[in-house]
């Protein structure tokens, strides 16, 4: 069976390349999905693409996550620094979760720099864009052992 991950973002996510290109870049989100099924084609796996504004609704991604996904990648967006709900739900997911954000939030605000999300997270890519899906697509294929390469 196609092992699949799920890949999780945020709020104002959806507004990827059409507001502030110059920090986020102009690639949309739907462009994002497009190279992350792409990838995930090719290396055997697949995904499960979700955007949402609300807390509770990541929360209740994740724990569908918890009966159907061998891993999560994440970008939690502002949530990354505030929500401790999102980190009690990730506690309970067990395989592995890669945190990833498009800027390098170590070069921006300090209020971007504390995330509580890394504390549980087993990697983290950060800084590559929006070619960081793919990487962490391709990262998380070595971790559940997928088929292809
Ligand atoms: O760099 C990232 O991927 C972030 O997770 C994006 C978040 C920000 O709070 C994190 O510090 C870093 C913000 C997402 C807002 O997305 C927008 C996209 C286009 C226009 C305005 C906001």
């Amino acid at each position: 069976m196609t092992k699949t991950i799920f890949v999780l973002n945020g709020p104002n996510l959806n507004l990827l390349g059409e507001r502030e290109p110059t920090i986020y870049g102009s690639t949309t989100l739907a462009d994002i999905r497009q190279m992350c099924d792409a990838r995930a084609k090719s290396l055997g796996l697949q995904i499960d693409f979700r955007q949402t504004n609300f807390e509770g609704e990541l929360v209740e991604s994740i724990h569908q996550a918890r009966k159907e996904a061998c891993g999560i990648i994440i970008n939690p967006a502002a949530y990354t620094f505030t929500s401790i709900a999102l980190l009690d739900a990730l506690k309970t997911f067990d395989p592995p979760k890669i945190e990833l954000h498009i800027s390098n939030v170590h070069a921006r605000e300090e209020i971007y720099h504390k995330s509580l999300v890394s504390r549980i997270a087993t990697a983290i890519m950060i800084g590559f864009g929006a070619r960081g899906y793919e990487l962490a697509i391709e990262a998380m294929a070595g971790m559940v052992g997928a088929e292809k390469a």
